[in-house]
């Protein structure tokens, strides 16, 4: 019989919290899909220094051996990082990769659910899932939309990647009661590029306001997250008019070669980073820094109490 997968939780990870010590989550997927070797890795740590830089004790979530993390030792890290086909583990994905002892970077779902359980309340991602084009039909939503409704985090993303049908995501946010912010804009972000074309229902103008927003959301007993919307810097955007282009010549090759599903997420970006030969790549590297900062800055703000 296969031990039952408890939620393991790094020494320092746990200290910290049981200290009132500022964490941030941090998620996997982005290593094991959402970038290419070697660069994951060498983003994944960046990332953890960014934060112990800022004073804040990263928490890399993912699957090692079966076991939900949160916590990655640099050894898992790499194990994720390097082993190729790992599994992508989304909330529904945990009994199964618990069961085969299985590795698997945890999508933002899974993460924002395993961090919270820890005790963590701020999580750093790049984009999240949201509702696939087509879904209509196909009815692809990412379980990330369901998970923020039931899971009382604050998440920074640079809102959801132009390969999703956004206006569709954004309502889907508002009828599962999740609270988007914009941080210093009235724009929803569409992560590779400022400006997504949709508006957000609030705007915030600092960590300090958002740290009220997340203590409003706790006082009054929601258990929904707060999404903190950060267009990446204007110096480190994709020109718009190059975005446009890439994006409808990668989502004319996906229903070419009829990928779907699961799959469609990590095949669209790979084609805009070859597209734009790497550059797509580099702003998306580039939002995730921004966004790692941010949440330091926010569970800063927090850890700090009200001011
Ligand atoms: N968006 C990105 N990069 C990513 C992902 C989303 O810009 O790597 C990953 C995240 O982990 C997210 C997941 O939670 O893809 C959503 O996948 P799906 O649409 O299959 O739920
Ligand atoms: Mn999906």
């Amino acid at each position: 019989m296969t031990p039952p997968a408890t939620l393991f939780v790094a020494d320092e990870v746990r200290d910290a919290i049981a200290a009132g010590r500022p964490v941030v989550a941090l998620e996997s997927t982005i290593i094991t899909h959402g970038l290419p070797r070697p660069r994951n890795l060498a983003t994944a740590l960046e990332a953890e220094e960014l934060l112990r830089d800022a004073g804040v004790v990263p928490a890399t979530v993912g699957v090692a051996g079966g076991r939900p993390v949160v916590g990655l030792s640099r050894a898992e890290l790499a194990r994720l990082a390097e082993t190729p086909d790992v599994a992508k583990i989304s909330v529904r994905d945990l009994p199964v990769a618990a069961a085969r002892g299985a590795d698997g970077g945890t999508t933002v779902a899974a993460t924002a659910l395993l961090a919270r359980r820890a005790g963590i309340g701020v999580f750093a991602t790049g984009g999240l899932g949201g509702v696939h084009r087509g879904a209509s039909t196909t009815f692809d939503e990412s379980a990330d939309l369901v998970a923020l409704a039931g899971v009382p985090i604050l998440v920074v993303s640079a809102g959801v990647k132009s390969i999703l049908d956004v206006p569709a995501t954004l309502e889907r946010l508002e009828t599962l009661n999740v609270t988007v912010l914009g941080y210093r804009t009235d724009a929803f972000p569409g992560f590779y590029v400022r400006d997504s074309g949709s508006p957000v229902p609030a705007r915030v103008e600092s960590p300090q306001e958002v740290a009220a927003v997340v203590r409003a959301r706790d006082a009054l007993d929601l258990r929904s997250a707060v999404v903190l919307a950060n267009p990446v810097a204007a110096s480190a955007q994709l020109d718009p008019d190059e975005h446009r282009a890439v994006l409808d010549q990668a989502l004319a090759e996906a229903a070419a070669r009829g990928v779907v599903g699961h799959d469609t997420t990590p095949f669209l970006l790979d084609q805009m980073r070859r597209s734009t030969e790497d550059r797509s790549l580099e702003v998306n590297v580039a939002v995730y820094r921004g966004n790692v900062s941010l949440g330091a800055e926010v569970a800063r703000a927090l850890a700090g109490g009200p001011n």
